[in-house]
């Protein structure tokens, strides 16, 4: 059933796992090689889109500098090994850590693509459970953990989200996020431009508030600068209003709500007029929002990366969703609503309408003592319990599909600090910036070599939908896909040993976990899902579980696996329907509007309103471009290649203030911390704001990047500080820190 060959349709179904728009795209191949990429018309969700990226799968799938074989540094120096080879070094060199140091001393880091990969996402449970370690850090904490927290409070689990129903929706406020580049995110939505463009023909309207006229400002109705990181007074201003207005109607939400009364108290300080000069915005602009907002039937405020990449990460995240809350527009058609996805998603699992919500802090970092969330630390203190001495210090990294060197702030600390480890494991797909300090590589499958569903996305899609990929090529021999990958490392830590029956051992596994959720019924569960094998079988009982399944025959007609595969371009599960109570999942069966640790935060505001307001003339933030993706598509010639694209963006009136010119090159500094870039001058950025994108500088020494390393461009991160957080959440402040810039 996996292996395709030539004697097969020639073209094959793949959800792109480039992005979290999870275009669906057909690959025709020649049963061994892709040969083109294009998007799948029929799709029931993205209806033939795509963008550049995706054609690049093919470059990635052929890319040389991708890793084949596992890779051992023996003596400095990486040499090819079988992977028979590869986990008995693994077993030899990490099991002696764990026995002398204990669980903690293990750390995982995950990135990006764990999401994008169901092998990834579906094993890590397992063989986080094998490690037992508290020590555990992924990219989450570089970008959306603050809404996690504000959602789980306020709503009662982490991945509680509401997407803006674009389809229905008549006026959408977005802050903080391009999704006319980043096709999305904490927003499943394929073609924003084309659904933007509908909803301004049926006369709605977009307003856009960011410190650069975006791509997605440019498509607006109206866009407002703000001064970074200073969402939060300008969101405030707005609830105020809504309040202080009689704009407030909650509507349907009315009885559904605790903590109304004292959300309201809390909102009186912050009249628009008073936080004007902290946004940037003025206050009459403030409240022709609000009044917009509340005044509109179908409306609805989406705010992502740049409001939670701040200091006040968590408090905006809450915002957010209070004003969509008080001006009538959350869980209703044309606002901001649930999805209800076919598998995976906590808030349909359990007793529909209470729960145990969610704790944060059980747990400290042992250095800075950030709290945990969501059974992680903060990405940001990596470097320093790895480098800082003392009983409870990291000892030994699994990085899966993680360039935390150059995707965290201050990445030459980390640099140095890895190479300080007893042992370090990346499984990755290429020797990069973050796995060329590793002792082990295991390396990933081509995207085009393995099955597909997306865990994650369908829980914040803007619609919803089931769809899954069957690999479009065969894997070549000997190589296991990640899903094996992870589970063989979880039995070396299980002390199985290298050489371990991984199919009996998934089959434990899984028998333990359908006795778990299934109880009585546990045989006739495992009987049918006997058929299937591996992470297959993972996500065959998650669906015919799930809220659309065939209850493994209570529900004659329910989704299955099979079901899905039937349909190549995707089952369509109907646009979104409201949602509260059900969803919730918060011990008081209520929407937590005025969650204590958030009410407690807002002290942090007072303080900084009371105090002189900030006079940094210049400071950056980061900007993402189409043919690029975080750090690591930098290496494929056709998105590579066309106008340099890592330059500082910066407003014609600072660069003549310092004496900069356009294409001229410049020393951007923060302290002690330098890079180069190229200038570009350009009236989209606010005055005393520079942009410059993320995931570059591959040109350090030992990767593997024979295309990157052509252009390396400059590492923003190198610049930003790694003890710069959000108290709350742990999320890296990485918006609106203050620089230096001089010609060179
Ligand atoms: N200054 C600044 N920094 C940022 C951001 C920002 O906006 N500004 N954004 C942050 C955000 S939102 C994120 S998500 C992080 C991302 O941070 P990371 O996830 O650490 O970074 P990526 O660049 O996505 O790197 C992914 C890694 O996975 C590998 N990889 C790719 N595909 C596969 C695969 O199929 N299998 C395996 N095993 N490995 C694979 C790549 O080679 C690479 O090493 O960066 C953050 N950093
Ligand atoms: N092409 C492409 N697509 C991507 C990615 C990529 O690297 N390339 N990365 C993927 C990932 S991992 C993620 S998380 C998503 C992110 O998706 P988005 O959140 O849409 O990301 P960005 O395009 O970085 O948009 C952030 C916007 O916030 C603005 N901004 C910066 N600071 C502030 C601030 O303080 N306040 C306000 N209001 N705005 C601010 C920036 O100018 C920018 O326009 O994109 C995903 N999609
Ligand atoms: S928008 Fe995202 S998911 Fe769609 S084709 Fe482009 S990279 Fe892939
Ligand atoms: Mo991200």
């Amino acid at each position: 059933m996996t292996q395709h060959t030539a004697a097969d349709s020639r073209s094959a179904h793949r959800i792109c796992p480039f992005c979290e728009a999870a275009c669906g795209l057909l690959v025709e191949h020649d049963g061994v090689h892709p040969l083109r990429v294009r998007g799948d018309e029929a799709d029931v969700f993205s209806a033939g889109f795509l963008c550049p990226k995706a054609v690049a799968l093919k470059e990635l799938h052929e890319d040389a500098d991708r890793l084949r074989s596992p890779l051992i540094k023996r003596d400095g120096v990486f040499v090819e090994a079988s992977w028979d080879e590869a986990y008995a070094e693994i077993e030899r060199r990490l099991l002696p850590i764990i026995a002398r140091h204990g669980a903690d001393a293990v750390a995982t880091v995950l990135g990006n693509p764990v999401s994008h990969k169901m092998g990834l996402s579906l094993a890590f449970p397992r063989l986080a459970r094998a490690l037992g370690t508290r020590n555990m850090y992924s990219a989450s904490s570089v970008d959306q953990v603050p809404k996690m927290l504000s959602v789980g409070l306020m709503f009662g689990s982490w991945l509680s989200v509401p997407v803006p129903d674009i389809e229905r929706c008549d006026f959408l406020l977005i802050l903080g996020a391009n999704p006319m580049v980043s096709n999305g995110s904490l927003w499943t939505v394929p073609d924003y431009r084309g659904k933007a463009k509908a909803l301004r023909a049926r006369g709605g309207k977009i307003v856009v508030v960011d410190p650069r006229r975006s791509e997605t400002a440019q498509a607006a109705d109206a866009h407002h600068f703000i001064r970074p990181g200073a969402d939060v007074f300008f969101l405030l201003g707005l609830a105020h209003t809504l309040c202080d207005e009689g704009l407030a109607r909650p509507g349907r939400l009315a009885e559904h709500l605790a903590g109304l009364d004292q959300l309201r108290a809390a909102l009186l300080p912050y009249a628009p007029e008073k936080m004007a000069a902290r946004c940037g915005i003025a206050a009459a602009t403030m409240r022709e929002l609000a009044r917009s907002l509340a005044g509109t039937e179908r409306a609805a405020v989406y705010g992502r990366i740049g409001t939670c990449t701040q200091q006040y990460g968590t408090l905006c995240s809450w915002l957010i969703d209070v004003v969509n809350i008080l001006s009538g527009h959350l869980d209703s058609e044309g606002g901001a609503m649930f999805p209800r996805a076919a598998a995976f998603a906590a808030n349909t699992r359990g007793k529909p309408g209470t729960g145990r919500g969610v704790v944060s802090g059980r747990y400290r970092s042992r250095v800075s003592a950030a709290p945990e969330v969501a059974g992680e630390l903060p990405l940001t203190c990596l470097s320093e319990e790895i480098d800082t001495p003392g009983p409870g210090q990291i000892k030994a990294l699994i990085a899966i599909a993680a360039n935390p060197v150059l995707s965290a702030p201050n990445g030459a600390r980390l640099a140095a600090a890895l190479d300080g480890l007893d042992f370090m494991l990346s499984l990755d797909i290429y020797l990069n910036e973050t796995s060329r300090h590793a002792d082990v590589i295991l390396p990933g499958v081509s995207p085009l070599e393995d099955g597909h569903y997306d865990v994650s996305f369908t829980q914040f899609s803007h619609r919803n939908h089931a769809r899954y990929s069957a690999p479009v090529l065969a894997r070549p021999a000997g190589q296991p896909d990640e899903w094996d990958s992870m589970l063989r490392l979880a039995a070396i830590v299980q002390g199985h040993g290298c050489n371990a029956d991984i199919a009996a051992l998934d089959q434990a596994a899984l028998e333990q976990e359908v006795a778990k959720a299934a109880g009585a019924a546990a045989p006739q569960v495992l009987a049918a899902l006997a058929p299937l094998s591996g992470v297959e079988r993972v996500l065959d009982l998650a669906l015919r579980s799930g809220p659309y399944g065939d209850q493994f025959g209570a529900q004659p007609g329910g989704l299955t696996l099979a079901k899905i595969k039937a349909a190549p371009s995707g089952i369509d599960l109907g646009a979104l329907a409201p949602r509260v109570p059900e969803l919730l999942r918060t011990p008081s069966g209520k929407i937590e509007l005025a969650p204590a640790a958030l009410l407690a935060d807002l002290a942090r505001v007072a303080a900084d309103l009371a105090a002189p307001a900030p006079t940094a003339p210049l400071v950056i933030i980061g900007r993402r471009q189409l043919r690029s993706n975080n750090s690591w598509m930098h290496n494929l010639p056709v998105l590579a290649k066309g106008a340099f694209r890592c330059t500082a963006l910066l407003h014609p009136a600072d660069a003549q203030r310092l004496g900069l010119a356009d294409g001229a090159r410049a020393e951007i500094s923060n302290g002690a911390r330098r890079i180069e870039a190229q200038v570009e001058l350009s009236e989209e950025m606010m005055p005393g704001v520079v942009s410059l994108p993320h995931g570059w500088g591959h040109d350090l020494p030992g990767a593997k990047l024979g295309v990157a390393a052509e252009r390396p461009g400059a590492n923003l991160n190198a610049l930003l500080d790694e003890t710069l957080r959000d108290p709350l959440s742990g999320n890296a402040v990485l918006s609106g820190v203050a620089v230096q810039m001089r010609p060179l």
